[in-house]
């Protein structure tokens, strides 16, 4: 559970299709900003079934389940992303909640994200532009299923370093962003003050 004493806190956030798909990118950013909390990661990216399925592993046995999966990889709509983001500071988790508004987009407050935006389709998916961990448990497991140490700019959670011999895709010409993932970097975000 969120502690909700005022303790720093990590949540994540996602903008889901529908949200992207209707433009509504910065207006839920604006609403988010209300709660004074940070942007400590952010990314867009499609989401595979292997993903989807995993993020939304606790609702396997709910009817919609199928529905679920198609609507968070975008097959309901012509932006098939989504963009991630981990928010940081007192209580994130039940401040983005708050902010975020009941599941059911019907029953959601009308000056909540999901009041105000979402709706149900005929199919009866919830499209509810946004997604909230509900819990610090749910928090970590999401937020370590989304982003990479590397990705976010202060240390969340204990690392490991493991030897990787990866083929990498890198820019054919011109500088070379692969110099934000060495060792150095990270050092130095880690003097950062959170
Ligand atoms: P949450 O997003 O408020 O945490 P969850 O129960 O974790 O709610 O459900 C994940 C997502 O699945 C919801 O955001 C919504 O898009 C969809 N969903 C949940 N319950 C229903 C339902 O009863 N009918 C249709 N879609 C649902
Ligand atoms: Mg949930």
């Amino acid at each position: 559970m969120a502690n909700g004493a005022g303790v720093r806190e990590q949540t994540l956030v996602l903008i889901k299709p529908d949200g992207l798909s209707k433009s509504l990118t910065g207006n839920i950013l604006t609403r988010l900003s209300e709660t004074k909390l940070e942007i400590a990661a952010t990314k867009c990216l499609h989401v595979s079934r292997e993903l989807a399925e995993e993020h939304y592993k606790a609702l396997r046995q709910k009817p919609f389940f199928e529905e679920v999966i198609k609507y968070i990889m975008g097959e309901y709509h012509p932006r098939k992303k989504v963009m991630a983001m981990v928010y940081v500071g007192p209580d994130a988790i039940q401040k983005v909640r708050s902010v975020t508004g009941a599941t059911n987009p019907e029953e959601a407050d009308s000056v909540t994200i999901r009041g105000q935006y979402g709706r149900i389709t005929t199919k009866g998916v919830y499209e509810n532009v946004i997604h909230a961990s509900a819990s610090l448990e749910e928090a970590e497991r999401e937020i370590k299923l989304w982003f990479q140490p590397n990705e976010i700019i202060y240390d969340l959670y204990p690392t490991k370093e493991i030897e990787v011999k990866e083929k990498k895709r890198v820019w054919a010409k011109g500088p070379n962003s692969a110099i934000l993932s060495t060792p150095k970097f990270q050092s130095s975000t880690k003097k950062t003050k959170a």
